[in-house]
């Protein structure tokens, strides 16, 4: 049953609306309501609501046209969106009217919700913020326009198979999409390869292919409908679609080839996840939707300025990471080659217009292109990318840089195989760099940055990450949501950080007790659908133990593996003890090419299938491997958490963002002091989240010094056991030396620090059974995580780049 949790604001009567579905199912979707099947009802309600959201639309753009007011661009490789219906339903305040003329045809609101696939165009946290910023952008009322790929395959369907992760196709599309609008009309030629010819004073870049961008707009509307933007999606086709003469000569195969390439370039997101392929298909995924992008931008700017200089009060283009960082030189392209600018001037307006945002600091995920392929395909953008490193390097030189730092600010990377430095070219091409929260700002001063932070000591800034509450607390919580707005009313609707009025009734025994209600409520609700769809039985008063995101090395499920099979030995050791019974849930996916996260998949599987057919922990421990991990599943999974596993190797995770929603839920923390962590910590109090583990700084000395993780394993039993156990097989019978060399890896090197914090990791485990068994106590915790986590709202992140980085109001 589905709950409004605010009431509606400009919502027709019930009757009305339902008069208006039953129209659009006849009109639209050609049916009566006798005929109508369930699909058509989702279909029909969708295309109901939207009605209500393009006129909101359509005056949203009518205003911006008529103010002159400056546009936000948000180019982004990823969009994590999920569902819609909900989220519009709920922004426009229209949720009970759906609800009542659904009911009206025994239609249940929630089944139809089921019925809409996750529109899933990205990895993880990076594709999901992209996702919270631009309904924070519509809710504050900022012009803006998302710009990505329409990806006709998502992130792969996670299927396990014996325990293995197996990646199945996404097919969202397979059965339409009602929020999408095809604009045929605005389309660009994108070109690849080619040559660069000089003609008398100008330069003429022929290109060997083209094929044509054309959009496709998705209406993203704002809290209570204030604003709607566009999230503006490319898809590609080709500028022949069939040669005719190969066709009727009998080669059907070879005449669609153009087609073909064209499909390639929009046909799969990249399961890479911080680790950048190394493939030509991506670089031209890169180009083609970054070109589209900067084509459009700057084709609406002069047919309304009609002055290509007054760009930077027009537009701000925020590069969401590196992979549109090819906007620089694309920008400086059209400058250029068909406005006619001189360098100097391009190079100014540019800046001024581009700002970027690091993600990580992972080596690995620093992308770089070998200069031979940039160069075959991108000849043009090379040479822009010469003539702007001549001048920076100049600029170094003149400041005093040694040969050192030049080499490492240069846009070429020289030390081996020569490559192109997206990042380097992010950073010069804008005139702000930021990172996602405080400390990772500080080490991309310190590491990645240091000799560009050097040369450019104010561009650097914070920009502390954060989540859009009406998604991850109202939408995917009506049962809190009620309960808060009983306590303190409605404002924390609008202002997440009027949360904070809930301090003061933390000690409040009654409220503790109805967050608990909805808290059990919520796991209930998802040990049903566990049980439902894993067969697994789960005790909804055990604690539940919540690790879910992209399964990788520094973000350490296998430590919470490793912690969990020493609980295992000792619940078996010591049958006594008053154990507080546990529930550990995972979830997430691994990137198809990554070995040792799809080996960690294999690993939670075994210990689940071990662990809880084993009657002697009685029902004490319970692990759970949850298939697909996507946006919908989070939505079930967050409500229902009491602990949030925010675990990673201090310094490596930039922020993180799944941390803020399970707080905001009410989980308390057992963490690092890592990413957005540390900023979760200083809000909450020390008491209301549980640390443990080794600074960024100790890890950092811990690398630079050389540390033995033998004498560390040596030293601690319970790891020396729960090591042993998993490296000899215990969990892998089928296959003994399953784990010897994953194992290995914490006995050789321990990159991660996985033994290095195991004794400081378990006793915070330890610590946090202790405190679970005073109930009022962690009831009161939870609501101060609760109280003091509006800050990490997307609309304060917004504001904050508005402010500093945009120039908007
Ligand atoms: C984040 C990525 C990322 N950082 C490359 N970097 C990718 C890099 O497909 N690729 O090539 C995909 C993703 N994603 C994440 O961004 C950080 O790890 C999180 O800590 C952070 O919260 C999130 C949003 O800032």
């Amino acid at each position: 049953m589905a709950t409004d949790p605010v009431s509606p604001i400009l919502a027709p009567g019930p009757s009305e609306f339902d008069a208006h579905i039953v129209r659009v199912l006849r009109h639209r979707i050609g049916k009566n309501e006798r005929a109508a099947k369930m699909h058509d009802w989702y279909n029909a309600s969708i295309y109901a609501l939207r009605d209500a959201i393009i006129d909101r639309w359509i005056e949203s753009t009518h205003r911006t046209y008529e103010s002159g007011a400056k546009r936000v661009y948000y180019l982004s490789m990823e969009f994590l969106i999920g569902r819609l219906l909900r989220d519009a339903l709920s922004n426009m305040g229209m949720t009970r009217e759906m609800d009542e003329a659904l009911r009206a045809h025994g239609l249940d609101l929630a089944e139809i919700e089921e019925l809409e696939p996750d529109a899933a165009l990205g990895n993880g946290g990076l594709g999901r913020l992209a996702a919270c910023f631009m309904e924070s952008l519509a809710t504050l009322d900022i012009p803006a326009y998302g710009y990505g790929i329409r990806y006709v395959n998502g992130m792969f369907r996670q299927r396990i198979k014996d325990g293995w992760q197996v990646e199945l196709p996404e097919t969202w599309l397979a059965h339409g999409n009602p929020w999408e609008f095809d604009r045929m009309e605005c389309s660009y030629r994108i070109g690849f390869g080619g040559e660069v010819l000089a003609r008398d004073d100008d330069v003429v870049w022929k290109p060997a292919e083209e094929v044509e961008a054309s959009a496709v707009d998705t209406p993203v509307v704002g809290w209570r409908g204030k604003r709607v933007n566009t999230l503006r999606l490319w898809t590609a086709s080709p500028l022949d679609p069939i040669r005719l003469d190969a066709f009727n000569a009998g080669d059907h195969f070879g005449a669609l080839e153009e087609q073909v390439r064209a499909d390639s370039l929009v046909r799969v997101l990249y399961p890479a996840d911080g680790t950048p392929a190394g493939q030509e298909l991506r670089l031209r995924q890169e180009y083609f939707f970054t070109a589209a992008s900067i084509q459009d931008i700057v084709r609406r700017h002069v047919q309304y300025a009609d002055d290509i200089r007054t760009l930077p009060d027009k537009a701000a283009i925020q590069l969401n990471d590196t992979h549109p960082s090819v906007a620089v030189a694309e920008l400086m392209r059209l400058f250029i080659d068909e406005h006619g600018l001189e360098l100097n001037e391009a190079w100014e307006l540019c800046k001024k217009t581009v700002s970027y945002t690091n993600h990580t600091l992972l080596p690995e995920a620093l992308e770089s292109w070998p200069l031979p392929l940039f160069e075959r395909l991108l000849p043009r953008h090379m040479q822009i990318i010469y003539a702007i490193n001549s001048r920076i390097l100049r600029e170094a030189r003149k400041a005093g840089c040694d040969d050192a730092r030049i080499s490492a600010i240069s846009l070429i990377d020289e030390s081996g195989e020569r490559r192109v430095r997206m990042a380097n070219l992010a950073f010069v091409g804008a005139h702000s760099v930021n990172g996602v929260a405080a400390l990772h700002t500080e080490l991309m001063k310190k590491t990645v940055f240091a000799d560009l932070h050097h040369l450019y000591p104010q561009r650097i800034n914070n920009k502390t990450n954060g989540v859009t509450p009406r998604r991850w607390l109202h939408q995917c919580n009506p049962g809190l949501t009620r309960v808060i707005r009983e306590a303190i009313g409605d404002a924390f609707l609008d202002d997440a950080e009027k949360l904070a009025d809930l301090n003061a009734l933390a000690d409040d025994g009654a409220l503790g007790e109805r967050v608990a209600e909805v808290k059990r409520a919520n796991k209930v609700a998802l040990a049903d659908h566990i049980k439902q769809t894993m067969n697994i039985r789960l005790d909804p008063d055990a604690l539940f133990d919540v690790q879910i995101k992209r399964i990788h090395e520094y973000k350490r499920q296998l430590l919470n593996l490793i912690e969990t099979v020493a609980l295992y030995d000792q619940i078996r050791s010591h049958p006594e003890r008053d154990w507080v019974p546990r529930v550990k849930i995972f979830g997430g996916k691994a990137a198809p090419t990554y070995h040792n996260a799809k080996l960690v998949i294999k690993l939670a599987n075994d210990i689940a299938r071990r662990v809880n057919s084993d009657p002697s922990v009685g029902g004490l421990l319970k692990v759970v491997f949850v298939p697909n991990y996507n946006v919908s599943l989070a939505e079930r999974i967050i409500p229902a958490a009491d602990l949030s596993e925010q675990i990673s190797t201090a310094g490596m995770e930039a922020s993180g963002t799944g941390n803020m929603k399970l707080a905001l839920n009410g989980a308390l923390t057992i963490g690092t002091l890592d990413g957005a962590n540390i900023e979760i910590r200083d809000r909450v109090g020390d008491e209301n989240i549980v640390i443990f583990g080794l600074t960024a700084e100790q890890v950092a000395e811990k690398r630079a010094n050389g540390y033995d993780p033998r004498e560390v394993v040596e030293s601690s039993l319970e790891l020396g056991q729960a090591l042993s156990a998993i490296a000899s097989g215990v969990f892998s019978p089928d296959d003994p030396n399953r784990y010897a060399e994953l194992i290995g890896g914490i006995h050789d090197h321990d990159w991660f620090m996985c033994a290095a914090d195991f004794d400081s990791y378990a006793a915070a485990q330890r610590a946090v059974d202790t405190r679970w068994e005073d109930q009022a106590g962690w009831r009161a915790a939870a609501i101060r995580n609760i109280a003091n986590v509006g800050w990490f709202s997307s609309d304060r992140t917004i504001a904050e780049y508005a402010r500093d980085i945009w120039n908007v109001r």
